[in-house]
């Protein structure tokens, strides 16, 4: 008998999830074992995703999708918006979820854990393939990490971004080492995969590194090669903290020196004369420029900068020195208008209050200027709630310098209390993770 109409007929649903934006044979491979089983949906991980996840996608989303759907065997593509199947397989309810058994172990296996308990939900099946290490695809990925490192694919990669996800994190790197914490730290937490995304080379950090005190000492030449240091090793963005910006005669190298070497912002502080830190405030003797000085200084910048990419953010110390709400706000938008890429507002209040208040004027007036802030002291407000009330970066200044320094000097303290090193043993790494924590190329 022949059916004429077989809309009725049930066939078997499969779903599988790919983040990568390379394809190779081991791909094709199992994609063909998917196909075979049923009706095959490709689910494409989002950009945000796939930059929290890994790196940074070097092909977006939109042609991912793409290549996906004209794969044989493939019958539909449908974005994932995050690591979790959870969502997708709720609304879709496969009845097969096929992946590569190398997520039974490591960073998905949670993942994988969920999908299975989603699936029992409702009776699907997960079948797993044995995966296929792939030296070629390896050697790809390896490539296009470097060239996420290289100056100009790294510079422009804050911008994207910000317009990616609407509020971006950065924490501080003041060495090598602290760039790769920076780098490498992942979480994941509720189906979701959290990173930093860009690294922020603090004059306080840099400075204290140094020993030396934060009121522009440190010298150019040692900043740029701390970010030299940090750049040999990692892939992301970086915002340099430039302190006053020096001399205008003397900023405008700076940009160029900076922008040259693949650093995606500048942030300045309005303030001229000896600088010393912000969160010393009104305790210590320090000027604010003039609005007209800062202004100048801000152009004669834009104009010396080569690329579209790079920005120059203008921080304004006007709550920081107790001069109100009202001057803070001129200035920025005056600073906007003089071309400042982005608006720096600092406090040193442990309530949030002053900043919510500039953040709620300053959007009042301008939407599109992207809004950093430093909350050091403010430190009670979540990454989700500065984004709702329209801040764009939300930097993490010198928790690493603050932790790294107590736990060595506990363990100096305890050699010296102990006259030898057994004691310290358990506050320390062991010597083979030491050995191991920077492999060789
Ligand atoms: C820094 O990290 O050096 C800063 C931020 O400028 S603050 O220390 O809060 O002034
Ligand atoms: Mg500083």
């Amino acid at each position: 008998m022949v059916f004429k109409n077989n809309k009725n007929i049930k066939r078997t649903t499969v779903y599988m999830c790919f983040s990568s934006d390379f394809i190779h044979n081991g791909h094709i491979e199992i994609i063909k074992k998917a196909a075979e089983l049923g009706t095959l949906t490709i689910g494409v991980l989002s950009d945000e995703a796939v930059a929290s996840y890994k790196r940074f996608p070097l092909v977006p989303f939109s042609e991912r999708k793409v290549i996906y759907e004209n794969i044989s065997g493939v019958d539909r593509v449908i974005e994932q918006k995050t690591l979790s199947y959870r969502d997708v397989l709720r609304e879709l309810r496969p009845d097969i979820v096929v992946h590569g058994d190398d997520w039974q172990s490591g960073f998905q296996k949670p993942i994988r854990d969920e999908v299975a308990c989603v699936l029992a939900e409702y009776g699907g099946r997960l079948v797993e393939f044995p995966y296929t290490l792939n030296e070629g695809f390896e050697k790809i990925e390896k490539r296009a990490r470097m060239n996420l490192g290289t100056p100009d694919v790294r510079r422009g990669r804050l911008k994207k971004l910000i317009d990616m996800k609407g509020c971006v994190t950065a924490i501080e790197a003041h060495s090598g080492i602290t760039g790769l914490i920076a780098e490498n730290t992942t979480v994941l937490q509720d189906g979701k995969t959290y990173q930093f995304d860009a690294m922020w080379v603090s004059s306080l950090c840099d400075s204290t590194a140094k020993g030396k005190p934060d009121i522009e000492l440190v010298d150019m030449t040692s900043r740029f090669r701390t970010i030299d240091d940090i750049m040999e090793v990692t892939t992301k963005p970086i915002i340099f903290d430039g302190d006053t910006g020096g001399l205008t005669e003397h900023f405008v190298y700076t940009v160029k020196s900076l922008e040259r070497m693949g650093v995606s912002m500048v942030i300045i502080e309005d303030k001229t004369g000896l600088k010393k830190n912000s969160l010393f405030g009104t305790e210590v003797q320090q000027t604010q420029d003039s609005i007209d000085n800062f202004c100048e200084k801000i152009r004669a910048g834009k104009r010396a900068q080569k690329t579209k990419d790079f920005m120059i953010c203008a921080r304004i110390e006007s709550l920081i020195l107790e001069r109100g709400m009202e001057d803070a706000l001129e200035r920025a938008f005056a600073f906007s208008k003089a071309g400042a890429d982005a608006i720096m507002i600092h406090s040193r209040k442990k309530e949030p209050d002053e900043i919510f208040e500039f953040v709620e004027k300053f959007r009042i007036e301008n939407t599109s200027t992207p809004i950093v802030v430093v909350p050091t002291s403010f430190n009670t407000v979540t990454e989700q709630e500065f984004k709702e009330r329209g801040v764009n970066v939300v930097i993490y200044a010198n928790q690493l310098t603050r932790s790294g320094f107590p736990a060595m000097q506990n363990v100096a303290k305890t050699i010296l209390t102990n006259h030898r090193a057994k004691e310290a043993d358990d506050m320390c790494m062991s010597i083979k993770e030491i050995i191991n924590l920077i492999p060789e190329e």
